[in-house]
């Protein structure tokens, strides 16, 4: 019943989310803030500003926006450097073959992430072929649990918000497409506010679930 399927990618596509870890981690010794899993969590799909006032309201100090703006600049060089490791072994086999099954079922597949570097990472990962639209970072104002990144993807491949999946890991992702009026599918164990409409543990379920 469904005419596309929009997937998250840091989390769902590949596992990125440990290269988050890692450079926030440093960010956050230099605040003097705790940082762990359970923050980690709330990083997911928020914009990096964003991660970088989570991760700051642990922190004694008080920052100016020069301040703030250069250690969110420093993580994302960090962030990249660990990217630049990524192969195409970095995107599991089963990944691609659920999008394979899913296209030739006739469905349209996107990428709605909240990153910027998105575009690198399919790069590394030669992913960029695999899809129809790829809305990113780069292409919105708001980000998750805003649903602006899925109706943008929605739009870019012609189909209505109301015929299309999205499929993500973290709770700002599940809010964001019920906010876009699209039902979701969570990967993973993260905490989430409500139930959706599916819940996986690994994407290779989903074709038996939705086709
Ligand atoms: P960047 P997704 C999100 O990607 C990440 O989950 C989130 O942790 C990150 O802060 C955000 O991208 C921005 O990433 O710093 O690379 O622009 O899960 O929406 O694919
Ligand atoms: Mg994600």
């Amino acid at each position: 019943r469904y005419q596309a399927v929009i997937f998250d990618l840091d989390g769902v596509l590949c596992t990125t989310d440990r290269f988050h870890f890692e450079a926030w981690k440093q960010t956050a010794k230099e605040v003097q803030a705790p940082f762990d899993e359970t923050i980690n969590q709330r990083l997911r799909g928020v914009s990096r500003m964003e991660s970088l006032e989570i991760i700051l309201e642990g922190s004694p100090l008080s920052l100016s926006p020069d301040e703030k703006r250069r250690l969110a600049e420093e993580k994302n060089d960090r962030y990249r450097a660990l990217l630049s490791q990524l192969t195409p072994a970095d995107m599991e086999d089963g990944v691609r073959e659920t999008l394979r099954s899913l296209r030739i079922a006739g469905l349209k597949l996107a990428v709605g992430s909240s990153s910027k570097n998105a575009g690198f990472i399919l790069h590394q990962l030669q992913a960029e072929g695999l899809f129809d639209a790829v809305c990113d970072g780069n292409q919105i104002t708001r980000s998750k649990p805003d649903p602006e990144v899925f109706l943008r993807a929605a739009e870019l491949l012609g189909i209505p918000a109301g015929l299309c999946l999205v499929v993500e890991d973290a709770p700002a992702g599940l809010e964001a497409a019920k906010a876009g009026g699209m039902d979701c599918a969570v990967i993973g164990d993260a905490a989430l506010p409500f139930a959706p409409d599916y819940h996986l543990g690994k994407l290779e379920e989903l074709p038996s679930l939705i086709l």
